[in-house]
């Protein structure tokens, strides 16, 4: 009774499902490094050689464990090798005699579909899915969660999360703290540059191998993507992941409650844990790195307000959106709440602007694959969001660019979050700003081609005029959310000559959308 395991690669964990359940002396293991995969839109080079290089290193570790692993090395399309994963299963099952292909649930609706509803009849024997269970919460148990409520915010599921895992909970099922959320502490701005009282530890550094300088001429070589791949400085292994996650509980996690929103010049990680690709490849789990966020402040080593922080993003957020997700799969790609229609300037693909903000935040993605929740929400979300860019060309570039984006939770964090295009399914009102906030949460304003402080002029900030073109725009869909009844009446108090001269510059910036 053999059975073909298909491990993809952000199934790079030895706890999986379908690998708890097998037999290694018996049951072979099937990776593979395909076009579909690597292709299906333009990722970053970064994340193509942080999954092949942790791919590599994961079959090599479930080898030396004792199982039989046939791995499929990528190879370019002319070369006319195998290009999809079903391809490969094919030629495996053809190798060999298997009674059954076994695979864990993917993270995407797009490939998890194909593999249920059009493998099993092409392969000639059953194919078997295990639920994914490394997430804290159960599909069914989100799906009746949500079945429960008309609105469906994070903060309650969050709260059944904390409950259920005992995370930062007292003896008598308290909140540790008597608070469950202490965002209300999390919002400086960071002064570090001038004030060394938060100085930021210097990046952790891993030892390259064989496999990874291997998968980085593979790279270099084959995918002319946007973005570029060296330095790349992400581990690739789970001995580095552990590394990387001990340097942030030490260094890091200390003051990421206060900065948890700051943004700064140069400072690309800040007081964030860049453990997100290792948490959605697999190579950590959610609940280890919560713990270790919990034991830090039990011993204390971090404030509350940091630990609570940082394991409401893991099991409150994370959680959430991959809930959401397979809750509203597949037709929640499809909404667009604000039938926002435009194009994505090309300064999305080469970070050239003049909005400093923006710029950083462009540059650096395309540098390094990775930027900070506020960075991809507040300044690169909200830019989209105010200027109407199309949702579909926004998810689309975001799950290219990041390291860790897989649609399960790029998706909603971007289709609903930073652009409110399911109508307020996940967020209670748009994440829309001007200026200001940029300028209260970053030192990015103070070296801007445009004056933050004004509005209407030619050189005025455009967030400034595009918020208010926005919220007019869509005061339709917006006035009776009584959230956003304060910005509709700032609006009606101004004059009317005021008034007309917002919406002026906002339209320009809108017509100039490619030069900005
Ligand atoms: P930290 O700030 O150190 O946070 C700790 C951990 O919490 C992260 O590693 C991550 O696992 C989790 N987390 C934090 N916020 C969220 C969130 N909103 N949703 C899910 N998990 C969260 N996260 C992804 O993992 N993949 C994506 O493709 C992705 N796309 C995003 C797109 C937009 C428009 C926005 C606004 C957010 C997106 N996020 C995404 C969420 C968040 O920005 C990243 O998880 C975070 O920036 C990763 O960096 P970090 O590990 O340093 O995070
Ligand atoms: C992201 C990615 C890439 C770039 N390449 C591969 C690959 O060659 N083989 C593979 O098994 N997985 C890859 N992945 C991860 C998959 O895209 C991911 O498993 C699915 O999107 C489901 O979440
Ligand atoms: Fe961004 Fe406006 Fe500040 Fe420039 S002035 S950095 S565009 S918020």
């Amino acid at each position: 009774m053999a059975r073909l395991l298909l491990i993809l690669g952000d199934q790079l964990t030895e706890s999986l499902a379908s690998l708890k359940a097998a037999d290694p002396s018996q049951d072979h293991v099937l990776m593979a490094e395909v076009n579909q995969e690597a292709r299906y839109v333009r990722h970053h080079p970064q994340k193509i050689a942080l999954i092949f290089s942790a791919m590599r290193h994961f079959a090599q570790h479930l080898q030396a464990r004792g199982w039989t692993v046939h791995y499929v090395k990528y190879r370019p399309p002319a070369e006319g090798a195998a290009q999809t994963l079903l391809d490969v299963v094919k030629a495996q099952l053809h190798r060999m005699d298997y009674d059954a292909l076994w695979v864990t649930h993917c993270g995407e609706y797009r490939l998890h579909s194909e593999i249920l509803h059009h493998w099993a009849n092409q392969l000639g024997v059953p194919v078997e899915c295990f639920e994914d269970d490394r997430f804290v919460a159960t599909l069914m148990q989100f799906r009746d969660w949500a079945q429960e409520r008309k609105t469906l915010r994070m903060e309650y599921f969050y709260r059944l999360m904390r409950r259920q895992t005992g995370l930062l909970m007292t003896e008598d099922g308290q909140p540790e703290g008597g608070q469950w959320n202490w965002d209300a502490d999390n919002r400086r701005a960071w002064k570090g540059k001038t004030c060394s009282q938060y100085p930021l530890p210097e990046p952790l550094v891993f030892q390259r191998d064989e496999i990874d300088q291997a998968v980085l001429d593979l790279v270099a070589a084959q995918f002319d993507h946007p973005g570029q791949l060296q330095p790349f400085q992400w581990a690739t292994t789970r001995t580095d992941a552990l590394k990387a996650l001990d340097h942030f509980m030490t260094y890091r996690l200390p003051h990421f409650g206060d900065f948890q929103d700051a943004m700064a010049s140069g400072e690309p990680q800040l007081f964030h844990s860049l453990l997100s690709p290792y948490l959605n490849c697999g190579l950590l789990s959610p609940m280890e790195v919560c713990e270790a966020a919990e034991i830090a402040y039990r011993e204390g080593r971090v404030p509350l307000n940091a630990a609570e922080g940082f394991i409401r993003q893991i099991i409150g957020w994370r959680e959430y959106v991959r809930g959401l997700y397979w809750l509203m799969a597949p037709d929640y790609s499809e909404l667009n709440h604000f039938n926002a229609q435009r194009s994505l300037p090309e300064y999305f693909w080469h970070g050239r602007t003049h909005m400093r903000c923006l710029q950083a935040a462009l540059t650096q993605t395309l540098d390094t694959a990775y930027a900070h929740h506020i960075q991809r929400l507040m300044v690169i979300g909200n830019f989209a969001l105010l200027s109407g860019l199309s949702p579909q060309a926004v998810c689309g570039w975001y799950l290219a660019v990041y390291i860790d984006a897989y649609e399960w939770v790029e998706l909603p964090n971007t289709l609903g979050m930073a652009l409110h295009a399911d109508g307020g399914v996940l967020g209670s009102k748009p994440y829309a700003a001007s200026g200001r906030y940029i300028q209260k949460m970053s030192d990015y304003c103070r070296d801007c081609h445009y004056q933050v402080n004004t509005a209407t002029e030619a050189d005025s900030c455009p967030f400034n005029s595009l918020y208010w073109h926005f919220l007019a725009r869509h005061r339709d869909q917006l006035i009776d959310n009584p959230r956003m009844t304060m910005m509709y009446r700032q609006f009606d108090k101004m004059a009317p000559c005021k008034q007309q001269a917002l919406l002026d510059r906002g339209q320009a910036c809108l017509d100039q959308l490619a030069t900005l």
